[in-house]
């Protein structure tokens, strides 16, 4: 690399590191992996994690951490005003099946953490907001394979109406206000290092604590049940990519498809037999079924690729690898 291109790089890094940045809901799947990350990136200082929990996951101890609740609206703003925050990374929420349980709950939570900080952004008190979206999304109606970018959406849970109607406003803060949000369909996520709480694809990562454990599975969905999923470290460095992207670049305000790798339980099983020859898995589906059979099969993330030139790392082989060489099974009772 020539001295010009060291220079630009340096002073890239400097200006990327001058960034302040907040998680919100940090202590879940995705925060947890997402803070360690942007500390990385941004350095550990100025990436603060908060959550609705008094004392933060073992693994932010290095970093600051702030209990916030983010029904709190004015906690929240105060907060963020007080901070002077450039990047907010809006983490919380209940998943789909979590969120079938308490709908009112959910939709509340789901939803008002998102104006107060649209609403932030507006006010010119935040410079970019990073909030998840997910396949859920799509519903019944929705064509099913390679589901495209734009196509029909009439989600029939309380978690894909929230994130459907909460795509629409980030599209209509940008549109109106010129707010900076950007944001991704998630699939399914996978990983080791924070165990997922209420969601339909959740059995993609229970299966691999009770193959090491036990050797054997119930799986709650059918055997033949197709689902988007994306192994997590691909999925934080999406987040961090598109957070980096130059503003015009990022074309889709509403949230960005990205496909991942698509299974059913039963193929899954089989590439777990790969590693531990004695492991079975047997089907007990409950009501995540219909939430799962009302999501499509698999994702066209075109959009994604062309725009700001995303390309995932991970193949079911790979992830499977990585799972059961890292889970820990004393994480689970
Ligand atoms: C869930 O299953 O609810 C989540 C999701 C696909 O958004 N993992």
């Amino acid at each position: 690399m020539g001295l010009f291109s060291r220079i630009i790089l340096l002073l890239l890094k400097f200006f990327l590191n001058m960034k302040k940045v907040l998680v919100i809901g940090a202590c879940g799947q995705i925060g947890t992996e997402l803070v360690l990350s942007l500390r990385q990136v941004y350095g550990t200082d100025k990436v603060v994690a908060s959550d609705v929990k008094v004392y933060a996951n073992d693994t932010f101890l290095d970093g600051p951490y702030k209990q916030l609740d983010v029904l709190d609206r004015e906690a929240v703003r105060a907060y963020i005003i007080a901070e002077k925050f450039d990047h907010v990374y809006l983490l919380a929420a209940l998943l789909s099946a979590t969120a079938e349980k308490n709908p009112d709950f959910a939709w509340k939570l789901n939803m008002e953490g998102l104006f107060t900080v649209l609403d932030l952004a507006k006010e010119g008190h935040i410079q970019q907001i990073f909030w998840p979206s997910s396949i859920a999304v799509f519903g019944p109606t929705t064509p099913k394979q390679n589901t495209p970018q734009y196509t029909v959406m009439e989600p029939s849970t309380v978690y894909g109406i929230s994130k459907l109607a909460g795509e629409r406003w980030c599209e209509y803060y940008f549109k109106q206000y010129n707010v900076d949000v950007r944001s991704i369909r998630y699939p399914g996520l996978i990983s080791h290092t924070s165990l997922p709480g209420g969601g339909t694809t959740d059995y993609a990562v229970d299966i691999f604590y009770q193959a090491k454990k036990t050797g054997k599975y119930t799986s709650f969905l059918d055997q033949d049940s197709a689902l988007p999923m994306m192994y997590m470290e691909d999925a934080i460095r999406a987040t961090i990519e598109l957070m980096q992207a130059p503003k015009e670049q990022v074309k889709i305000r509403s949230s960005y498809n990205l496909a991942g790798i698509s299974f059913t339980p039963e193929t899954l099983a089989s590439e777990i037999k790969k590693h531990l020859a004695d492991f079975t898995i047997s089907y007990a589906p409950d009501f995540r079924q219909d939430i799962a059979d009302s999501w499509p099969d698999s994702i066209d993330d075109s959009h994604a690729k062309n725009d700001w030139g995303w390309q995932e790392k991970f193949g079911l082989g790979e992830m499977v690898s990585e799972m059961l060489t890292h889970v820990d099974i004393s994480k689970i009772s």
